[in-house]
């Protein structure tokens, strides 16, 4: 009850801060969505029973916390970890953390919070920086560390301002939970200090590594402080200009000005981190080429540098973006910290714009190519997720399975905060207009005016495309239904990057109290304008085929080669259902496979099987199975492929 006054104050005090301009859509609160689901369920249970606990331990075993407690003088000691950004963990788990409490509180976690927050603020120096390794001595850095002794000598590579980016998320995500100031404060504290630190005529360069920029504006919409928005805009703008700082080039997204940019490039969470920040900004401002600049880097994403998974960030030297249509599959590095990058960053492009196709590569990559980035049990991670695996190299990170931790354990501590989220991403409100973007059973409850309404989506998603939303308004009122016709449904992507090569519409059915709807589109959403009663029943039928899609023939790799998709969901193979190995096996264009849900497997999946044939003995078949590619990598190693080879092309 606490949590929910709250919430309902902060609510009161957004509304009564005037912005002139926002994203003309606004996201509903996670907190209004209960996901009552089995499959997003299980990753929230798991995520705040088994994640956030077993990350804090981590950060605790590898002197993460250590680290704060020396900083502060309350122990003696040096500073533990390998990497200069090792804070940032921290700050995500209590993010993580803090979503979780405000669904499930839990006193004890809650306490635990506080202590660790305590030790934060005391880490802090007395004019607002904070950075545990510069603090316990300057003299000795982290070995990975490339700067001098002296704050600010290494902007771009330092990390100085990406950690405290995290900790600005981290202190709003508390104190909007909590109601408690404490780690806000340190966070204002802090703000403050580099607000007179950077800016004109002062330190004009901009962080290597983008993050504060989004840390910003959730701290200018805690507080309505505008000194914060124009500190974001700041950096913004400071990047690709020359004026103040030695460029850092394409690797930071630092070779141009944000306006003059058309192509994604460079390290992909700093991009995607980078164009969140932007699209933020934008909408606080209306900076209209800011607009311009990053629909056309996400043009570019979509038609030449994503992968079918969702994920981007084709290189792993630099954990960068490739050339165009540079897609290899068995070194694809797909960070998982890039994936969540680019949900946060297509999620705000629907926020300006309110058109589905964002949300399509959303839903993508969450179903894909995102939480293969975590096992199902919630104690491993993915930090790469590949598309092919021989079964030997070890591509994660020195191991061929998924981790409990790394060095630079940025992916684990990114699923923590990322998955208590999630709730937020199902819905969204623009005045009378409620738009459905995701689909899972849930309860929702939303403030149209005065009014409340409650949605009850019943539905078996992602294994099943029928979807009924139970609507209760208390008493019968008009407004706007938006209902999300995914994308999967007639094409893989916005582009022409992927292919079904079945084409043709699998037409959806639409009825509202058993009455069927002409159904008539609009920017990928279905729009149901009348007046809602108590008890009406919408019924959306989007029959999920199984789908054969090939890429682009300039993706050399996939060339003869097919995926397989159904609904959301992209397939692999894996040796373990394949006789123990898949590289001598292809499938007939035509081959006919046949889905069926098995609840033992997998905590729960729809598995695809058919037949393929043997290359290695011409016209001998065998029995074929794929399965989810998120959940691949948890029987055991062998083979994994996504792009499988088609009988007879080359
Ligand atoms: O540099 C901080 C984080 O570590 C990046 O976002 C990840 O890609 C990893 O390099
Ligand atoms: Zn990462």
């Amino acid at each position: 009850m606490k949590y929910l006054i709250c919430l309902f104050m902060l609510l009161i005090l957004s509304c009564a801060t005037k912005r002139a301009v926002d994203y003309p859509i606004k996201p509903v609160p996670f907190t209004s969505v209960k996901l009552t689901d089995a499959f997003w369920r299980h990753r929230l249970d798991v995520n705040r029973q088994v994640t956030i606990p077993a990350s804090f331990k981590k950060c605790q075993e590898t002197g993460r916390i250590a680290n704060f407690e020396i900083a502060a003088g309350m122990r003696e000691g040096e500073f533990q970890s390998p990497f200069p950004f090792d804070d940032s963990d921290v700050y995500k788990i209590i993010e993580g953390a803090s979503y979780s409490l405000a669904t499930f509180p839990d006193a004890e976690l809650e306490a635990y919070l506080d202590d660790l927050i305590a030790k934060i603020a005391a880490a802090q120096e007395d004019d607002g920086y904070i950075m545990t390794w510069r603090t316990i001595d300057p003299n000795k850095p982290p070995t990975t560390w490339s700067g001098t002794a002296e704050r600010w000598s290494d902007i771009g590579g330092g990390h100085e301002l990406y950690n405290v980016g995290h900790m600005y998320e981290a202190a709003v995500a508390h104190y909007q939970v909590t109601g408690k100031r404490h780690f806000l404060d340190v966070a204002i504290k802090n703000a403050d200090f580099i607000a007179e630190t950077f800016g004109p005529g002062k330190l004009m360069s901009p962080p290597g590594h983008e993050e504060v920029e989004i840390g910003l504006v959730k701290l200018y919409r805690a507080t309505g402080d505008n000194k914060y928005l124009q500190l974001a805009r700041f950096f913004i703008d400071q990047r690709g200009n020359a004026q103040g700082h030695e460029l850092y080039g394409p690797y930071s997204q630092d070779h141009a000005p944000v306006y003059e940019q058309n192509e994604a490039v460079g390290h992909a969470v700093r991009a995607g981190y980078f164009y969140s920040g932007v699209a933020d900004v934008a909408a606080l401002t209306g900076e209209r080429t800011y607009v311009d600049a990053i629909d056309r880097i996400w043009d570019n994403v979509v038609s030449k540098k994503l992968y079918i998974t969702g994920g981007i960030g084709a290189q792993r030297h630099g954990e960068a973006f490739g050339a165009n249509y540079e897609l290899p599959n068995a070194t694809s590095y797909n960070e998982t910290c890039a994936a969540i990058a680019n949900v946060m960053w297509n999620h705000r492009m629907f926020l300006l714009k309110g058109h589905a196709k964002y949300l399509d590569v959303m839903e993508r990559t969450l179903y894909n190519g995102l939480i293969s980035g975590v096992s199902l049990e919630g104690d491993t991670f993915f930090y790469p997720n590949c598309l092919a695996f021989d079964g030997k190299m070890p591509f994660n990170q020195g191991s061929t399975t998924r981790k409990e931790w790394f060095d630079c354990s940025c992916c684990p501590s990114n699923i923590c905060r990322f998955i208590p989220s999630l709730p937020g991403y199902f819905y969204a409100q623009q005045q009378d207009t409620i738009y459905v973007n995701l689909y899972a059973a849930n309860e929702a409850v939303f403030s149209l005016g005065s009014r409340q309404v409650k949605i009850i989506q019943e539905t078996e998603y992602p294994w099943d495309g029928k979807i009924t939303i139970i609507i209760d308004p208390g008493k019968a009122a008009p407004f706007t239904i938006k209902l999300r016709l995914p994308g999967w449904a007639n094409q893989p992507v916005p582009s022409d990057l992927y292919s079904y090569i079945e084409a043709g519409e699998r037409a959806a059915h639409l009825t509202i109290n058993e009455d069927p709807q002409e159904i008539e589109m609009h920017n990928g959403f279905i729009a149901l304008t009348q007046t809602w009663s108590p008890g009406d029943c919408i019924q959306l039928d989007v029959p999920m085929a199984v789908r054969k899609v090939m890429s682009h023939e300039l993706v050399t790799e996939n060339v003869g080669r097919m995926a397989l998709e159904r609904g959301p969901i992209v397939y692999c193979a894996e040796a373990v259902d394949n006789l123990g190995t898949i590289s001598n096996l292809a499938l007939r264009l035509d081959s006919q496979l046949q889905s069926e849900y098995l609840d033992h497997l997998l905590h729960g999946v729809v598995v695809l099987n058919g037949r393929a044939v043997r290359l290695d003995e011409p016209n001998r078949e065998q029995d074929f199975r794929a399965i989810p590619y998120y959940a691949w990598n948890h029987r055991g190693v062998g083979e994994m492929a996504v792009w499988l080879p088609i009988v007879g092309a080359h």
